[in-house]
């Protein structure tokens, strides 16, 4: 068959023909990926400011991840959990060592692992707890972003992820984040856990007021309520922290990883527990096709090894702060803060800015890529490897275009 030569807008073309309409990208057709670099299709060079929403914390094509992929899919790919395999027990030890958990379940989904997770609360609610069968509750918190299953949006309070998909699941309260007041008020004897991003990622990168999680923590602590922290945007070496929460010093009883914990090679999440919460779950009680397979399980065990074995963790809460500090030291007059912890940061822009989506496209037509988050929030999220010369590199770019009319 010739090869056949697409541009980039036949590929849009083909996408607006055959492709649902659920999503409005930047009009960028990626081919390629190298570290901290892509290349779209007609050869141009972009730094990545995404890392696709921290699921390539690793840089992109991470040759030990790559190495790590290609030796398994030679081997094994997948046995379901009829059987068992030699990768998953080594993924389960690694991973409750490097976190201190004592056990874990793993999924493939952030919104799996999410899903699990409700169901390990709800159920340690009734065996544990004592709750009255069909009485839990969860609180969450307003600006919540934890996935797209018709249960976690029937907690989410953004319209257009609820609107038509209707009838929503129970058993749900909503308390302003950030408030731990708020939170005790909210709390009944039936209430079995709260669930909590430590960072609000699609939230509009919102950071909690400091001390806040150490209040959550103990609140949780005194009603005997499990703290749930969602870690799977935040976590995995993001913040600067192995778990954004850490920079409370707050352990959660549940925890939810995902994203990069391939290093964005392929979908892999787990929910982190002890054994007096993990143990509700009885064989049969939960599972899935591809939960725990060997391919995932080797690739997230190389992707776990270079981001501790390379500093990525260390990197970002250096490269965080340089960032941060370049970026605050903009006087644009579109900026209304620039907030985040490491390398997640949000610039928040004045409404008179006219809107994110803009200052993206103009930052995409210098060579960076990066997604407004609603509408007036530019999220900045680089692979955990980027440098200082990189980031000198786009702050050429980012800082005449904050400063355009
Ligand atoms: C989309 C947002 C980010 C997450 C947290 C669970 C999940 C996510 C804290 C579910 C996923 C992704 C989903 C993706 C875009 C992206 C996103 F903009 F949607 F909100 F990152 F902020 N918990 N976030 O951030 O994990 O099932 O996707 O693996 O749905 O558009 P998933």
């Amino acid at each position: 068959m010739e090869k056949t030569t697409l541009h980039t807008q036949d590929y849009i073309a083909l996408e607006k023909q055959y492709g649902a309409n659920n999503y409005k990208p930047l009009d960028v057709v990626i081919e390629r990926g190298e570290g901290i670099w892509v290349w779209d299709v007609e050869g141009n060079r972009y730094l990545d400011f995404l890392s696709a929403y921290s699921a390539v914390n690793q840089g992109h094509a991470h040759p030990r991840i790559l190495n790590a992929l290609v030796q398994q899919a030679q081997r094994i790919t997948l046995t379901s959990r009829a059987f068992r395999n030699n990768q998953l027990p080594l993924f389960e030890k690694e991973l409750c060592e490097l976190t201190g958990y004592e056990r874990m379940l793993p999924m493939n989904s952030g919104a799996e692992a999410v899903e699990t997770a409700l169901k390990l609360v709800r159920k340690w609610g009734y065996k544990v707890k004592g709750v009255p069968e069909g009485q839990a509750e969860i609180i969450v918190c307003s600006g919540n972003f934890q996935g797209r299953t018709i249960t976690i949006i029937s907690f989410s309070d953004e319209p257009q992820y609820r609107d038509g998909f209707g009838p929503f699941t129970a058993g749900f309260k909503t308390v302003p984040f950030g408030d731990a007041d708020a939170l005790e008020r909210a709390i009944t004897p039936n209430t079995v856990a709260f669930s909590v991003e430590p960072i609000q990622g699609e939230g509009g990168v919102i950071v909690p007021p400091d001390g806040y999680l150490k209040r959550v923590r103990e609140i949780c602590d005194r009603h005997n309520v499990l703290l749930f922290t969602d870690e799977i945007q935040s976590g995995l070496g993001r913040t600067g922290k192995l778990f954004a929460a850490h920079w409370e010093d707050v352990r959660a009883d549940v925890i939810t990883i995902g994203k990069a914990l391939s290093g964005g090679f392929y979908p892999v999440s787990a929910v982190l527990a002890d054994d007096h919460i993990m143990s509700v779950f009885k064989p049969g009680d939960h599972g899935s096709t591809f939960g725990g397979n060997p391919l995932g399980a080797a690739v997230a065990r190389e992707a776990l090894r270079v981001l501790v074995e390379e500093n990525m963790i260390e990197n970002a809460a250096v490269m965080g702060e340089y960032l941060m500090g370049r970026l605050r030291r903009i006087e644009s007059p579109h900026v209304k803060e620039v907030r985040g912890r490491g390398l997640l940061i949000g610039v928040e822009l004045h409404a008179s800015a006219g809107g994110a989506r803009r200052f993206c496209e103009a930052l995409k037509d210098r060579g960076l890529l990066c997604k407004e988050t609603h509408d007036n929030v530019i999220r900045f999220a680089p692979p955990l490897v980027i440098t200082k010369e990189d980031i000198d590199w786009a702050m050429e770019r980012i800082e005449p275009v904050l400063l355009m009319d």
